[in-house]
């Protein structure tokens, strides 16, 4: 078949496009597009099952906004017209041919994302941070698991998530921080409440200033100030040091840093951190005497921990916790940040995000650069040292001039980046501005001068590794409608039509993945005992890493040290900060920021399927009775809630779920799918100074009934 799709009764093995849980997935194709997918029984991550989102997928190739064919504007203001694939290759060429030669490498920007597969996300790197010559190549993990990664590496010297799936299974206590996985990570939900199903002493504690029904679950529910995280997991290792839970040998012989950790702790006692956080101090001492008594535990936090300019501070809190009671390279415990794109795991593997290279290398580390030189047949110092613009720090490049050209693929950041209204304005003043996307219009692509139709799940191959380091293939299923492209091959030609054809002159995808997998050989996410054929002929996947000839880690810094100068875990201290938007008359009410069950970010697909669109359809805001009342506020209302920013309208919910004084919006409806405007016209762009993760959970608003 043209494409290597294929059709009639194949089932062929894929992985879900969606969350970091990773599902296997069987789907067959009639007349090269996917019309029916199931729960792959053998994959151990979902044996079978799928959630909603999941099991719809078929709906998704049901749409009519897909794009189709490239499209090029001739000029600002002007219209987007159709476009052969030669003259808009050559028009992303040009511009960036132009902008290289004057104003210099650092005017181009490359932005892209964790729903990319593996390949296609090094292949950018390759032509950015390689070829083109500047580190302005990020993702929208930045927005996402960038306090996750800037904590792991201070923790353990690298970004190596330790826990697996299995320990789901084991644990005894799980400390949920900041995570709604019952909408977020079904599948994963479902196997921590079968654990606590058939576990009498598995006991729950859940921190989100929301109760969701991830709470529902849960033996002792925190509804946490929002923001104030840091005191509260620096009482609770207060409360667990003074009920006997440390683990005295593990800190001795695995760890560093503890002094000073426990010099910090002076000071947070429950009584403290009720005063800050909001909760009761007997709930904090609760929660420790949990914690200290009934290990082993897993310890499993998202975006309310990363999203946060404590980020992370957060981050290193929670490792905190692990390390000092040993939960960590044992079965049930561990520190867990679960991913939250399909491959989150595979843009950091693969050096997707500006300070990095391929394989945990860093553009800081002279040795790490000329490794991948090297590899790349480039000659010594092509690859420079000098930082580059990360996705959150994009638009303030693009509103001073300093980036003149953007190449969006795979994200729609007027959509999902903070303060949208201002990055609209900056997309806006850009020269050139690329967006390679599978749907259009989009908030982005509308906002595009030249228009790359993509090739999206089931029409193109690739890996991709879910939240515990496991990598699956996802086979070529269906065939692109129109003229759309994978990723990979658009991203090649344009490296050709800039001049370097025979560095990006592959053949298929797999050719890709064998060259990336040889800058991992010796790396702590050593893949050189993967390979295609391997995942061709498991159901599993395989968990990273698998050097040749070695065997595979379902848990990490068991019996290995850890990747830091002396072996051992590093404690740090961290500080306990409030949040960027100052709470202030105007101002009295936080306003934070989620997701629902059935839709997907800024809903190019999710949103276009029709049994998703069942369960809310439209956006709320969440609003505790106590605040509503004085507004004189039902739920329906319809309300206007402003920031510092920005404002957007929505109806309201009345609800005693979200704490006093805290209001919960979903951020999906963009600007193209609600009058009422995007929540992200009011949220916060500040960010945390160490990982550059913006504050997309905290906003100081006011709410208006309308
Ligand atoms: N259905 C669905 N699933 C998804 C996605 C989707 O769009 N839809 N997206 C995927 C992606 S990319 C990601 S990153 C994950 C995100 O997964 P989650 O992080 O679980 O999802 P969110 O709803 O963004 O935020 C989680 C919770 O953080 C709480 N929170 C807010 N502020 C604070 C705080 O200061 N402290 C604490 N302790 N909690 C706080 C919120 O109330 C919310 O319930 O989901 C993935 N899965
Ligand atoms: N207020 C608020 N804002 C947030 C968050 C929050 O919690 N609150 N969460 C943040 C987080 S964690 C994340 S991860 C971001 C997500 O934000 P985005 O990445 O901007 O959201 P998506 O809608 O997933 O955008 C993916 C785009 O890629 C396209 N696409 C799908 N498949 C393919 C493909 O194979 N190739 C190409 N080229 N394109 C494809 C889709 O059509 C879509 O336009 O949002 C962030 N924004
Ligand atoms: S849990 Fe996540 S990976 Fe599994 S089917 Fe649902 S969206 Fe897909
Ligand atoms: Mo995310």
């Amino acid at each position: 078949m043209p494409g290597g799709g294929r059709s009639g009764k194949d089932w062929l093995r894929s992985i879900c496009c969606y969350c970091g849980t990773g599902c296997g997935v069987l789907a067959q194709a009639r007349d090269g597009v996917v019309t029916k997918v199931k729960g792959d029984p053998d994959h151990p991550v979902n044996k079978g099952r799928l959630c909603a989102k999941g099991a719809l997928l078929p709906a998704i190739f049901e749409s009519d906004d897909r794009l189709l064919r490239p499209a090029i504007r001739a000029s600002k203001g002007g219209a987007l017209a159709p476009a052969s694939w030669e003259g808009a290759i050559e028009r992303v060429a040009e511009g960036i041919r132009s902008a290289v030669e004057r104003y210099g490498p650092h005017s181009v920007m490359f932005y892209g994302s964790g729903q990319l597969p593996t390949e296609d996300y090094y292949l950018f790197g390759k032509l950015a941070k390689g070829f083109v010559g500047t580190n302005n190549q990020d993702t929208n993990s930045r927005l996402c698991m960038a306090s996750t990664v800037a904590a792991y590496n201070l923790a353990f010297g690298t970004d190596s998530p330790p826990a697996s799936y299995a320990d789901i299974e084991q644990a005894n206590t799980f400390l949920i921080l900041g995570a709604n996985i019952e909408a977020c990570h079904p599948i994963l939900f479902d196997r921590i409440k079968a654990r606590k199903r058939r576990g009498d002493d598995v006991k729950v504690i859940v921190v989100d200033p929301r109760r969701t029904r991830t709470a529902e679950i849960a033996d002792l529910y925190l509804p946490v100030r929002p923001g104030t995280d840091v005191a509260l997991l620096q009482s609770l290792l207060f409360e667990v040091r003074l009920a006997g839970g440390l683990d005295e040998a593990f800190i001795a012989e695995r760890t560093s840093g503890w002094g000073e950790v426990e010099a910090s702790l002076a000071g947070w006692s429950a009584g403290r951190a009720a005063d800050i956080t909001g909760l009761a101090a007997q709930e904090i001492v609760d929660a420790a005497r949990m914690i200290a008594s009934n290990g082993p535990m897993l310890t499993l936090w998202t975006m309310g921990a990363s999203q946060s300019t404590s980020g992370v501070d957060k981050n290193l809190a929670l490792i905190n916790l692990s390390l000092a009671t040993g939960n960590i390279g044992r079965p049930g415990a561990g520190p867990f940040s679960l991913t939250g794109q399909p491959n989150a795991m595979g843009g950091r593997e693969a050096g997707g995000l500006a300070p990095t290279l391929p394989g945990h290398r860093l553009v800081a580390n002279p040795e790490d650069r000329a490794e991948v030189e090297a590899a790349w047949g480039l000659p010594p110092g092509s690859i420079t040292s000098r930082p580059g613009v990360t996705g959150s720090e994009m638009v303030e490049a693009l509103e001073r001039g300093e980036v003149k050209v953007v190449w969006v693929v795979a994200t729609n950041p007027v959509a999902s980046l903070p303060n949208s209204e201002r990055v609209r304005a900056a997309f806006a003043k850009a020269e050139l501005v690329v967006v390679q996307d599978a749907y259009h219009p989009t908030e982005t692509s509308e906002l595009a001068d030249v228009l790359l139709p993509a090739a999206q799940w089931s029409e193109r191959a690739g890996t991709m590794t879910n939240s515990e380091r496991r990598i699956g293939l996802l086979e070529q299923i269906g065939e692109a409608p129109g003229e759309a492209l994978p990723d990979w091959q658009i991203i090649s030609r344009v490296a050709a039509a800039l001049g370097y054809a025979e560095a990006f002159s592959y053949g298929d995808v797999e050719e890709i993945f064998n060259e990336y997998r040889e800058l991992t050989q010796g790396r702590d996410l050593d893949i050189t005992g993967v390979s295609y054929e391997l995942l061709r002929a498991s159901s599993k996947g395989v968990q990273w890493p698998l050097p040749e000839g070695g065997r595979e880690h379902p848990r990490l810094f068991a019996d290995t040290p850890f990747a830091t100068p002396d072996g051992r875990a590093r404690f740090h201290v961290p500080a306990h900060r409030a949040p960027d938007d100052a709470l202030t008359e105007r101002y009295p009410l936080s306003l934070v920021t989620g997701r629902v069950k059935d839709q997907w970010h800024t809903m190019t697909r999710t949103g276009n399927v029709p049994k998703l669109n069942k369960s809310e359809v439209e956006p709320v805001v969440e609003i505790h009775p106590v605040d509503a009342r004085p507004l004189g506020v039902r739920t329906g209302r319809p309300l206007r809630v402003s920031s510092r920013r920005g404002s957007f309208q929505a109806r309201a919910r009345v609800d005693r779920a979200v704490r006093p004084g805290t209001v919960w919006a979903p951020f999906h409806w963009g600007a193209l799918r609600h009058v009422g405007g995007p929540v992200n016209a009011a949220t916060n762009e500040a960010f945390d100074p160490r990982s550059k993760q913006p504050e997309l959970k905290f906003a100081a608003v006011r709410v208006e009934p309308l």
